[in-house]
């Protein structure tokens, strides 16, 4: 394992110029604006949750550089297994915004039907896997889509998002065991923001640290500050290079911090203090990356502003489109299980048209 957290920029915007990856200008403004679309985006389904018109929402604030930087390391051919709260990797991998509201409301425009739970995001045309509720599933399925690909000889990678919680399950462990001992092309991204719902990371492990096990599996592991977009992307192209080449997995452990509770459905004061999140707030990734972008005199108050406003706008304009479209036919509730309806299947869609009346 390699020792240490990886840093390239510090709270204040400084940076190390050896450890830069010196993306152009139009790339860092790519990053940037997609974590602002995903705070943005983020802090408006809370809204609509606390107003009714949404019954559950799972927000990433405060996680944004862990899993928009490292879905930029990736091609787009390669593949992502998500978990939940990695929005701003399906913004920036191209998921539409009304898409992603379309899901949350289970509308006829969901790629789901609204037959999935809320944040299960996914969209097979840009190679983007829904995840299923028990937590941890994705990791072997992330394994086995590499594997497919390396019998196939495609040159992909496939990635696989889950939290320090997930690390207990022994979806981890079948994961890890398989890819190292096959040399899987995938990138296991654990995204450790210190809590499994109520449950602190120090209840998940008995180990110093999550990148630790690696070694355990026979693979490379890292440790990175997860609100360091920058040395986020870094580590996880030296993870992709690596599976590309043949030399097989990689576990990060990306330190970050959950700002908001785990879901609208939770109330984290009854489990962390307010003085531990306002300490967290002061690593702002998004904070951390527009002081960057300054330092390099590569942004100011006048595209700050504009992009807030643009991001806004567009969010609306996706809860607007979203919120308007009807929900699934019942009928649609019956379908797609068998290529053709089944006798039993066609009783209870009659029996369902029949007895109950649908608002
Ligand atoms: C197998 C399984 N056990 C328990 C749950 C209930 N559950 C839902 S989310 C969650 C916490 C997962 O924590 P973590 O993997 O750290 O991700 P985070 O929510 O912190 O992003 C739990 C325990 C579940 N969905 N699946």
């Amino acid at each position: 394992m390699s020792s240490g957290v990886l840093q390239v920029v510090n709270q204040e915007g400084k940076f190390d110029p050896k450890l830069d990856p010196d993306l152009p200008q139009s790339e860092l403004h790519k990053l940037y604006r997609t974590m602002i679309y995903t705070r943005v985006f983020d802090n408006r389904m809370i809204a609509l949750q606390r107003q009714g018109r949404m019954s559950f929402y799972a927000p990433c604030v405060g996680e944004e550089a862990a899993h928009v930087g490292s879905a930029y390391a990736l091609k787009p051919e390669d593949w992502l297994f998500p978990q939940y709260r990695e929005q701003g990797a399906m913004i920036l991998r191209g998921i539409p915004l009304e898409q992603l509201v379309s899901s949350l409301f289970g509308n006829r425009n969901d790629v789901c039907k609204g037959r999935n739970f809320a944040n299960a995001w996914g969209d097979r045309s840009l190679n983007i896997v829904n995840s299923s509720a028990p937590v941890g599933t994705q990791i072997p399925l992330a394994v086995g889509a590499a594997m497919a690909a390396k019998y196939k000889g495609d040159k992909i990678v496939t990635l696989a998002y889950f939290g320090d919680g997930s690390t207990s399950s022994g979806y981890f462990h079948v994961g890890l065991t398989f890819a190292s001992v096959f040399k899987a092309p995938t990138i296991f991204f654990c995204k450790n923001n210190q809590y499994a719902v109520s449950v602190p990371t120090q209840r998940q492990l008995g180990s110093e640290n999550i990148a630790v096990k690696a070694a355990g599996y026979g693979m490379e592991g890292v440790q990175v500050d997860g609100n360091d977009i920058l040395a986020v992307y870094r580590v996880t192209k030296d993870a992709v290079e690596r599976a590309r080449n043949g030399e097989g997995p990689t576990l990060i452990e990306a330190i970050t911090y959950r700002i908001g509770p785990h879901s609208t459905s939770d109330d984290p004061s009854r489990y962390r203090s307010q003085e531990e999140v306002e300490s967290w707030k002061r690593k702002d990734p998004i904070k951390r990356l527009r002081l960057y972008l300054e330092n390099r005199g590569l942004w100011g108050e006048k595209e700050e502003a504009d992009l807030w406003k643009e991001a806004e706008d567009m969010v609306s304009e996706a809860v607007r489109k979203a919120e308007a479209a009807p929900l699934p036919t019942v009928e649609s509730m019956f379908e797609d299980v068998y290529k053709e309806m089944s006798t039993a299947l066609k009783e209870q869609l009659q029996d369902a048209l029949t007895f109950h009346e649908w608002g």
